[in-house]
């Protein structure tokens, strides 16, 4: 099981063969940039690499099948094969930003079938996910009509074929392109089966391609209401922030819900920083993680296609970050502030507002009573007065944020597993490791005994172990980490695994802890450590880096939980890595610890220490490590709503910590 990637050198062929200033960013060099970059970086050899073929006409007419009133589309392109250079440039101009070339046929042809073989590669269980690097690309394509250098509509075709061909009920579609896919949202616009989520530069209408159905409140029809998302975009400037922002209030919310068994991208770079279309900032890091955030739903089946990407260096770099994500690499970095700014907030609002009536995900969205008091120890109000910025303007030169090469040494171990349980043969999956080596018993007594935590022997033999599977992540030999602990001792080990940390260079340190773990006594507040305490109690804020909030008892409200507060809190951190701990009456299930620890390695990379008490069942250990090493954590069950006192102590909550933590914005503070 691994990635594949679909191609074939015929779709370089397809060209501009006149002028126009409006297409000629749509060139052949975008597939041999995107290739050369995957080949510098040793990615395309990790691959499964297929040849595509051509798609029948059969197929392409799962979309773009004739009608009563108008000729068949297919032929009329077909014909085009034949045509000589004025005929193909008077066809184009019946077109909306079209050209036709006597290989567009053929190109177009290879481009709906590499998305088909991608489909059945996946759907068969060939492999875990995969892209197609193809052109022209498809999503503004419509039943009968080229547009915006589309000509059959690949993901479109994609869809229905994953629904003939394999009764597939839900497929989702993201298109991450900076252009609105108006062709999908036409095709499926009634369709519940389909649940289309585009975000694209819009500007109140201004941008192309100019349609008032390409603003938030066009949510679908008939039974496909709801089933149509979109997000305008009204400033040009989005970054990293907006873009994680979109994904964790408003697309992910709505996906868990819906529950996919597909994902499609439709997967246009030229919303990322540098491309003369879009004008926006989000860097190329930012793909790998909004893929790895796509990799907990659907089994991790995720197939990606090629849209637009006109800055040959950025597309390059953002289709890179895209497959090393693919191929379970960890996510890279995401520089910049991660502060969402006043216009993607109002957007973000917008499209919540208009959905609210279709997902139920949404409709916990009630205002908070903030006269209910939250227990605040000291009775300081923490309330702070904050704006967010207005968007960085596309003038500001994006070379030296191209220019950063990335590095990050894989470590040699990807997960390893320290047990205490004698003998536990845990079933572990190729890549995870047991780890036997220990701090030395000195060191370790000298640790226990500085922090007055009391260790009885064996715990000292298990604490010396964690303690050398830390100091592994510390030092970039191991990536990730799970180990058990005996009954009682993991508040005493997460004190001292704190503690060492700390001590070690300038490390931050999130600390998520589940079930009855009380803060550390010692705990420093200077913003080095963020601690998060799940519990079956009350909320509890001391500082804006120390708080609790009780476990919700529903799909729905644990969702909110990691969507709308644990991952924006871990993007705004920005820690160095995560220490997890399931301490006594944690209360989680195994699926949902294992999406916890999903969800947490994207902000990290990865880089996440977990800790188990041992009377837990194994099982919960086994599907755990698997999460830790980037396998896709098993399905919730079936969606339930979040209780009112749910919604309510996770809301008072957020009211208190949004002025210094901006990313759990929902809305756009009043300007
Ligand atoms: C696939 C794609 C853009 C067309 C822009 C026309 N099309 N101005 O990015
Ligand atoms: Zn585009």
């Amino acid at each position: 099981m691994g990635t594949a990637l679909v191609y074939h050198e015929d779709m370089t062929a397809t060209r501009l063969l006149w002028d126009d200033p409006e297409c000629e960013i749509e060139c052949p060099e975008r597939l041999t940039a995107a290739l050369d970059g995957l080949r510098q970086r040793g990615l395309e050899e990790r691959c499964l690499c297929l040849s595509a073929c051509e798609a029948s006409e059969e197929e392409l007419g799962l979309v773009h099948r004739s009608d009563y009133d108008s000729p068949e589309y297919i032929a009329l392109v077909r014909k085009t094969q034949t045509l000589d250079k004025e005929e193909l440039h008077t066809l184009s101009k019946q077109y909306d930003a079209v050209y036709f070339h006597p290989d567009t046929f053929h190109c177009a042809r290879l481009a709906a079938g590499a998305t088909l073989q991608l489909v059945d590669a996946v759907l068969t269980g060939a492999v875990h996910n995969g892209l197609a690097l193809v052109r022209p690309p498809g999503h503004h394509s419509q039943r009968a009509a080229a547009n915006g250098f589309c000509v059959f509509n690949n993901v479109a075709i994609a869809a229905q074929h994953a629904k003939q061909k394999y009764g597939l009920q839900r497929i989702l579609i993201v298109d991450w392109d900076v252009h609105h896919g108006q062709g999908i949202q036409y095709i499926f616009n009634d369709d519940p089966s389909v649940l289309y989520f585009s975000w694209h530069r819009y500007e109140h209408g201004n941008f192309w391609p100019f349609l008032p159905e390409s603003d938030a409140d066009a949510v679908g029809q008939g039974r496909g209401q709801g089933f149509t998302v979109n997000l305008p975009w009204n400033q040009v400037g989005m970054g990293n922030a907006d873009y994680l922002a979109a994904f964790l209030h408003v697309l992910l919310p709505l996906a868990f819900e819906f529950d996919p068994e597909l994902v499609l991208v439709s997967a246009g770079f030229d919303s990322a920083i540098g491309d003369p279309e879009g004008q926006m900032q989000a860097t190329p890091e930012c793909f790998a993680h909004l893929t790895q955030l796509l990799q907990v739903l659907a089994g991790g089946r995720i197939c990606a296609v090629l849209e637009g990407g006109y800055h040959l260096e950025s597309l390059a770099q953002s289709v890179c970050m895209m497959v090393q994500t693919l191929l379970g690499d960890p996510t890279p970095p995401l520089p910049g502030l991660m502060v969402p700014c006043q216009s993607a907030l109002e957007s973000i609002q917008s499209v919540r507002t208009a959905q609210t009536p279709h997902w139920t995900s949404l409709q916990q969205n009630v205002a908070p009573v903030l006269s209910t008091s939250i227990h605040c120890p000291g009775g300081r109000s923490l309330l702070l007065v904050g704006e967010s910025p207005t968007c960085v303007g596309a003038e500001d030169s994006p070379s030296p944020l191209l220019d950063r090469p990335y590095l990050r040494p894989t470590p040699p171990i990807c997960t390893a597993v320290a047990l205490t349980v004698p003998g536990a043969a845990l079933a572990l999956s190729p890549g995870v490791l047991h780890q036997e080596g220990s701090v030395s018993r000195e060191e370790t007594e000298a640790l226990a005994r500085l922090h007055r935590s009391q260790f009885q022997d064996e715990d000292l033999a298990t604490l010396g172990k964690i303690l050398y599977l830390l100091d592994g992540i510390l030092d970039g030999q191991i990536r990730s980490a799970l180990a058990t602990t005996t009954a009682l001792a993991t508040a005493a080990t997460l004190d001292v695994l704190i503690q060492r940390c700390l001590a070690r260079r300038n490390q931050r340190l999130l600390c998520v802890a589940l079930g009855q773990l009380d803060r550390p006594l010692d705990l420093a507040d200077d913003g080095r450590v963020l601690w998060l305490n799940i519990q079956g109690k009350e909320a509890a804020i001391w500082s804006m880096f120390h708080f609790s909030t009780p476990l919700p008892q529903t799909t729905g409200g644990f969702l909110s939980l990691i969507l709308g507060l644990v991952l924006p809190l871990a993007y705004g951190f920005q820690p160095d890595m995560v220490l997890m701990a399931l301490g006594p009456a944690h209360g989680l299930q195994n699926a949902q610890a294992a999406l916890l620890a999903a969800m947490l390695r994207s902000p990290v990379g990865g880089r996440i220490l977990a800790v188990v008490e041992e009377e837990d069942k194994l099982q919960l250990a086994r599907t755990l490590a698997r999460a830790l090493h980037g396998e896709t954590p098993p399905s919730l069950g079936p969606f339930s709503m979040a209780s009112p006192e749910e919604i309510q102590a996770l809301m008072l909550l957020k009211a208190q910590l949004e002025a210094r933590w901006k990313l759990l914005q929902v809305a756009a503070p009043p300007s």
